[in-house]
């Protein structure tokens, strides 16, 4: 009788008095408040009729209550999906829709809009400040609820990652793909109970909930619980905190703070990037002023992470580390699938226990990227070094990754496409000194028909979260192809590369 992820993480804390959560200026939850906490919620979702693996939608503003709805779901069997707060009302939909929740949370300024959308699951609120009908039920039970048996394969969440053509895709994510992997990272980062993280980051992916709630809670650590990254905020904790964990654009952001620098990070072991490319530079220039190196990390919603720099060793700039404990890495050729000798360029694969166990209801494109014998096709391009670290150096597919969070081109490319007069567009990334690239749509008119950007933009926006709009769109006559007709975005990326107007 066990929960494989619950009990390791948040059950054997149930009556401990140490501090797991310190929110921004309000009460820190202790690890045993936390864990009766998610018992309540426990009981209102059994109330609503909700069983082993039903789903729980939650599209609200971090808290620590949102943060007790992921360890409710677990303790009870069921599979959160966590969904940004920036989606629209038809990203939504589609979520909904697809992995058929029988529970959704979200804030109570939603929830007209939501009802509309429910696809007959129960709608419960919770604002921002930790009020709503969820926390209402919740005071009303005991915080008595049994924990339920789980196994080392079922779902303890789903999360979606855009296709690169077609509709999103749900990477089913396990108890164990979970454990284990916080596991690994836990042991390598060398985590221990007197730790304090700086958590600055969403909680509705998997770097701020997985590879951040997991790897702390396991260790019995404490956090500084922030609701979202700002700069200032996090300088004045930085004293309070012995690690950090974020995407490049936090490294950027503190690098522009003059007052950054030994002193703000005496006190920190350790600062992990990760979830997009940290660039060389700045892992020199955080050396230069502070004297931490950064350890990048690697990895991918479908498989958690998979690649780390060393604690003790050589942390490289430009490189992603070694292979996780118990996770193989290989690289492919991408046209065959053949094991490519060490130091040649292409495919990076993935197996071990963190591979998740496929897309929702999804069973083409399971069968399309994960092989039969464990290997995950992860559209990134790499090479190995001679001393064994992982670079990447490319991707495959067609993504681009604004401040960590995934933009798909198509997705952008379908509605520009749709709208009157556009015979068709392209969507791309350019560099982005704050946010590492930025979006860009370049479109072609129908004969005969003048297209104002402006208008498009507007076109468009009402379906896009605000971080997948395009930072500029521009009008072209047409755009560039290859012998094969194929769009050259090398080219269009090249072309409006240069900070200051782009042609068009
Ligand atoms: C905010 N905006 C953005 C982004 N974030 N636009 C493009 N890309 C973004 N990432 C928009 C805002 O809506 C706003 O629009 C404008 O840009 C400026 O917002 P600002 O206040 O500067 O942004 P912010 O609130 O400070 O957010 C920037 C951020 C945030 C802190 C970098 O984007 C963030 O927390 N990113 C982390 C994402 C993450 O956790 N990724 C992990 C997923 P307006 O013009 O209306 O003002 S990947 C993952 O989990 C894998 C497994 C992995 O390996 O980790
Ligand atoms: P997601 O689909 O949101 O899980 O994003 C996963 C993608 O983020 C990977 O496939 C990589 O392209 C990218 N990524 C994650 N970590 C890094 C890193 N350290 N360096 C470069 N790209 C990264």
């Amino acid at each position: 009788m066990s929960n494989v992820l619950f009990d390791p993480l948040f059950g054997r804390h149930a009556d401990s008095n140490a501090p797991f959560l310190m929110p921004d200026g309000a009460a820190t939850l202790s690890y045993g408040t936390f864990v009766s906490l998610s018992a309540r919620l426990a009981q209102v979702f059994a109330g609503l009729g909700l069983i082993k693996g039903d789903r729980v939608a939650l599209q609200v503003a971090k808290s620590p209550v949102a943060l007790a709805v992921y360890a409710a779901c677990l303790r009870s069997g069921l599979v959160l999906l966590p969904l940004n707060t920036a989606y629209t009302t038809s990203e939504l939909s589609y979520f909904i829709g697809d992995a058929d929740p029988g529970l959704v949370i979200c804030d109570e300024r939603q929830a007209t809009a939501m009802a509309d959308i429910l696809n007959g699951a129960a709608l419960h609120t919770l604002n921002a400040d930790g009020s709503g009908s969820l926390t209402d039920a919740a005071a009303g039970m005991q915080g008595t609820h049994t924990v339920m048996d789980c196994a080392a394969d079922d779902l303890a969440a789903i999360l979606y990652t855009s296709g690169t053509t077609g509709r999103s895709k749900g990477a089913m994510l396990t108890h164990a793909n979970l454990l284990s992997n916080a596991q690994a990272l836990a042991d390598l980062w060398q985590f221990n109970a007197d730790d304090v993280l700086l958590h600055a980051l969403p909680i509705f992916h998997t770097h701020g909930l997985f590879v951040a709630v997991n790897v702390l809670a396991l260790s019995g650590a404490a956090m500084l619980f922030h609701t979202g990254f700002n700069v200032e905020n996090l300088l004045r904790d930085l004293p309070c905190a012995t690690v950090l964990m974020g995407v490049p654009t936090f490294y950027t952001r503190l690098l522009a703070k003059p007052g950054f620098n030994r002193d703000a990070t005496s006190h920190m072991r350790l600062f992990v990037s990760g979830s997009a490319p940290l660039l060389a530079d700045t892992h020199t220039q955080f050396e230069d002023r502070t004297g931490h190196r950064i350890l990048e990390r690697y990895g991918m919603t479908e498989t958690n992470m998979n690649a780390s720099n060393p604690c003790d060793g050589e942390r490289r700039p430009g490189t992603v580390g070694f292979a996780l404990p118990g996770t193989e890495l290989r690289i492919t050729d991408s046209d065959t699938g053949a094991e490519l000798p060490q130091g040649q360029t292409g495919m990076i694969e993935v197996r071990g226990p963190n591979v998740f166990h496929g897309y929702w209801r999804m069973p083409e494109k399971t069968a399309a990227e994960l092989r039969a014998n464990g290997f995950f096709i992860t559209g990134d391009l790499g090479q190995i070094d001679p001393d064994g670290y992982l670079m990447i150096v490319g991707r495959q597919k067609d993504l681009i990754i604004s401040g960590g969070y995934n933009i798909y081109p198509k997705e952008i490319e379908v509605l520009l496409d749709a709208l009157p007069g556009v015979a068709e567009s392209a969507v791309f990334g350019v560099a982005d000194a704050d946010f590492g690239e930025a979006t860009i749509g370049v479109v072609v008119p129908e004969p005969g028909c003048p297209l104002d950007p402006a208008a498009l933009l507007a076109g468009i926006t009402p379906h896009l979260a605000r971080f997948k709009h395009p930072r500029r769109i521009v009008v072209v006559d047409d755009l560039p192809r290859n012998a094969m007709g194929k769009v050259q975005k090398n080219i269009l990326r090249q072309t409006y590369a240069a900070p200051g107007e782009p042609p068009g």
